[in-house]
């Protein structure tokens, strides 16, 4: 196989998709932007490209520039990662013209599913539960409006289409505020993504958070690789996953599973995807399809033993999945702890340099990073600095292993969260696997 891949994102998933290459046979070419120079994968790359400055929308967010660096090295595929372009439409469809594969979905359903209403409203077509609510345009008549949201049942969310990942969402109590606040969010919606149109949910206060991943050749074939649980995180910023998630209704899973795989079959749904849920009394209600590798991958490739980074490569390259439904076995329990540059009390950003450190290791760890002693915590980007995860037979050994992983784990230099990591390994409320999305921000750190 004789194949160059454009690596357009930093950080671990830069590092992350590099060794996929490697194993593969793939040549590499990674861009960086200049306060970027001295990452770590840079080192392995075959071929480095400059893309601009620090600031992201000069440089990783820049498409001309990237498709420029594609130009000059020739390659075949650009790889987006997480973040960044993953999932821009426009961008794929460019890479596509251009002559380089994207690799992931088609750019028509990166944008279907970028739409939330009607991301939900075409799931829901294949039997996947979502939240009660109204999707369609709101009427002109005010108390037309009221009557919707009676009927639905207060609380509701307000959602802007063109938002997600938690931005432009409002929540409403009463009648009282209801019109007030479906002008802010719409204004607001209009303001931020250049699109107005809303739709309303019934509002789920005290749900988990559980997630699907799934992967489609393109051609047809699909398979799922089970669940996460992603609960544990505050202000959308997901702090420990989990694989599988634990204490669900093995009944609905099990139809979810299935009508999810049904979906990317029949949508010949190519690359990896995330189907986002919510869960609350035994109820799953679908609200997101990411289209993109996520962050937490990591988990489900520790319980499942495959590696759904190589599989992203080798499906672009028309290679298929080589795995089927009935050979992934699910192994145990897998936990991920984000570490993050970050204050502890007010979870800002610190960057800086890290002046000395050592890695977490040994039976059952996985070590995700692309720092190193030296190196220079930019500002300019996310502040994920290393992902530790730890797999055993069951949830409580894997929260023992991930507690003595973090004990050896040490960084110098700048702040981490390394110690809220810690507290919550060792909180009941975690170790009964009982928090819920709200858990961390309205209890925990209360
Ligand atoms: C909701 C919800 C409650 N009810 N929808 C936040 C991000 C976006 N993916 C959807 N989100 C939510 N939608 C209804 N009808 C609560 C959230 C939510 C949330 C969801 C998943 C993980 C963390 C969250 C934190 C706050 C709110």
């Amino acid at each position: 196989m004789s194949h160059k891949i454009l690596i357009a994102n930093r950080g671990e998933i830069a590092l992350r998709a590099l060794r996929a290459c490697r194993e593969l046979g793939i040549k590499t070419v990674s861009v960086y932007s200049e306060i970027d120079k001295d990452l770590k994968h840079l080192k392995f790359s075959d071929e480095t490209v400059c893309i601009g400055p620090a600031a992201p929308i000069n440089s990783y967010l820049n498409i001309p520039s990237i498709l420029s660096a594609a130009e000059l090295t020739e390659v075949d595929a650009i790889y987006p990662g997480y973040g960044f372009l993953a999932e821009n439409p426009d961008f794929a469809h460019q890479c596509n013209e251009s002559g380089f594969k994207f690799i992931g979905p088609e750019s028509e359903t990166i944008r279907k599913m970028g739409d939330k209403i009607t991301a939900k409203n075409f799931v829901s077509t294949f039997d996947i539960p979502t939240v009660p609510g109204y999707s369609g345009e709101l009427p002109n008549d005010e108390d037309e409006v009221k009557d919707i949201v009676q009927s639905i049942g207060y609380p509701v969310i307000l959602k802007a289409t063109a938002g997600g990942g938690g931005r432009g969402m409002r929540i409403v109590h009463s009648e009282e505020s209801l019109l007030n606040m479906i002008e802010i969010t719409m204004q607001e919606a209009a303001n931020s993504f250049g699109n107005d149109q809303i739709y309303i949910e019934k509002f789920i206060e005290n749900p988990r958070h559980i997630e699907i991943q799934v992967i489609g050749d393109g051609k047809g074939n699909a398979i799922h690789l089970g669940t996460r649980d992603c609960s544990m995180q505050r202000r959308h910023q997901k702090i420990i996953e989990e694989a599988p998630a634990s204490n669900v209704d093995q009944e609905s899973l099990h139809k979810i599973l299935n009508s999810s795989v049904n979906l990317c079959k029949e949508i010949n749904y190519e690359g990896v995807g995330t189907l986002e849920f919510l869960y609350e009394k035994n109820n799953f209600y679908f609200i997101e399809m990411n289209t993109r590798i996520q962050v937490e991958h990591p988990v489900t490739e520790m319980i499942t033993g495959f590696d759904i980074v190589k599989a992203q490569f080798r499906i672009a390259l028309g290679l298929g999945i080589n795995l089927d439904q009935d050979e992934v076995y699910f192994n145990g329990h897998a936990i991920e702890c984000r570490i993050n540059a970050e204050d502890p009390i007010n979870f800002q950003p610190c960057p800086g340099e890290i002046t000395k450190m050592h890695t977490a290791g040994g039976f059952g760890i996985r070590y995700d990073s692309h720092i190193y002693s030296g190196y220079e915590v930019p500002p300019f980007y996310d502040s994920l600095l290393a992902k530790i995860i730890t797999q055993a037979n069951t949830r409580k050994s894997a929260i023992k292993r991930m507690k003595s992983a973090l004990d050896e784990f040490f960084v110098e230099g700048i702040t981490t969260n390394q110690k809220l990591h810690q507290n919550i390994l060792d909180d009941e409320i975690f170790n009964e696997n009982k928090h819920t999305i709200n858990y961390l921000e309205n209890e925990f750190l209360k």
